[in-house]
């Protein structure tokens, strides 16, 4: 495909491209993602930032004073009170500059992630060319502590723990993780990029992200916040580490720059702004209810046909052992249904998004049972 000399019309273009858009499953028949449709008025608040650029906020200031309001806004939600932070592209950034942090400030060479981990923090130890220890999980599929703590020697500069592991959303305990780490003077890293938008509206998981030892947590508003791609959030307890990932940008109209990518989207703080102010608490609930009230659902139809959950969801991700999932999954795709393969255990992964139907659960279940 080369550039044309002379270009085509814009209906013709457009024409091309919504055909392209709508030759793929729609998200009502998608139970393998981690995203969702976004909020209408997310949509709407990006196109109106469209422009702008949070890599040089001097000329959009505005931008810079959104993006400050979505990070105290999700630091506020999590029970954080001392803070700082910026938006990230998403949970893989957010990670890896979460661990860049904690080896700029502890030098040391080595850090430990639960064997549930993101590949995202695989990512983060290959670019950073640090070691990955790789701590088990208990009969829960939460981190062993005691292993861990058996794991940290004198060159361990940080833990990964998860609040909404990405195959079975389990939370790693994160007390006992905290009051460990502290013995050690390790500093945490929870990794909350599904759970960060799920855990405060759902009592029961009294989850503190206040506690000593954890040092940065990151959630993602383009996954349960409702909020377009990319939007994702990093805070750190201390500015040490926010310094510890600080440089120079001479000749920008600002004087230095924490995140990743230079140039980045300040649409995706209007788009978090607008979201967060539009649904408030109230609306997340309602969001987040729903969904449950699905996975319950899904719960009870997958058990009619014999398939237990592998741990009882505390979160809108359900999991269950199955040992043909590839044959499964591939008969599902060609009745346009997408589910996702989880490893540990070989299973079948569901993720019930708020654009999943109460409707099309049934029918999904309807035609698995046709496969097996
Ligand atoms: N941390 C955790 C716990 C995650 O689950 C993910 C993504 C990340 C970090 C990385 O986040 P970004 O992808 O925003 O950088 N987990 C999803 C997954 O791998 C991402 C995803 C989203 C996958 C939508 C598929 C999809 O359709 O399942």
């Amino acid at each position: 495909v080369k550039l044309r000399k002379s270009g085509r019309s814009e209906e013709e273009v457009l024409r091309e491209l919504e055909e392209m858009w709508n030759s793929r499953i729609p998200y009502e028949r998608v139970f393998s993602s981690m995203c969702t449709k976004p909020h209408p008025i997310a949509v709407k608040a990006f196109l109106l930032f469209i422009e702008s650029n949070l890599g040089d906020f001097g000329i959009f200031p505005s931008v810079k004073e959104l993006e400050d309001k979505v990070v105290s806004i999700s630091a506020e939600l999590l029970g954080i009170k001392k803070f700082c932070g910026y938006m990230t592209s998403g949970g893989t950034e957010a990670n890896i500059q979460a661990l860049r942090a904690l080896r700029n400030v502890k030098r040391g060479k080595n850090f430990i992630a639960p064997k549930s981990r993101h590949f995202s923090i695989d990512k983060a130890s290959d670019i950073l060319g640090v070691e990955m220890k790789i701590a088990p999980l208990n009969e829960e599929y939460q981190v062993d502590v005691s292993a861990l703590e058996e794991m940290i020697d004198e060159n361990t500069f940080g833990i990964v723990a998860l609040a909404g592991s990405t195959e079975l959303g389990q939370i790693d305990p994160l007390e006992e993780i905290s009051k460990m780490a502290s013995e050690c003077d390790i500093p945490v890293h929870v990794d909350a990029a599904f759970g960060a938008f799920v855990i405060p509206f759902i009592d029961e998981l009294d989850v503190n992200f206040s506690l000593p030892s954890i040092s940065s947590i990151s959630g993602d508003p383009h996954k349960m916040g409702m909020s377009v791609i990319p939007s994702g959030i990093l805070l750190f307890s201390e500015e040490k580490y926010m310094d510890a990932i600080k440089v120079r940008t001479p000749y920008l109209t600002t004087k230095h720059q924490y995140s990743l990518p230079g140039t980045r989207p300040g649409a995706s703080a209007a788009a978090t702004y607008a979201v967060f102010e539009h649904l408030g608490k109230e609306g997340y609930r309602k969001i987040v209810e729903r969904c449950m009230r699905n996975t319950k659902l899904i719960i009870e139809l997958m058990e009619e046909l014999g398939f237990e959950p592998v741990i009882e969801p505390k979160m809108n991700i359900v999991t269950f052992e199955m040992e043909d999932i590839d044959r499964i999954r591939e008969e599902l795709k060609k009745r346009r249904w997408l589910v996702s393969k989880s490893l540990n255990p070989l299973g079948m992964r569901l993720v019930i998004m708020p654009h999943v139907e109460e409707e099309n659960l049934k029918l999904f279940v309807e035609d698995l049972k046709r496969i097996i």
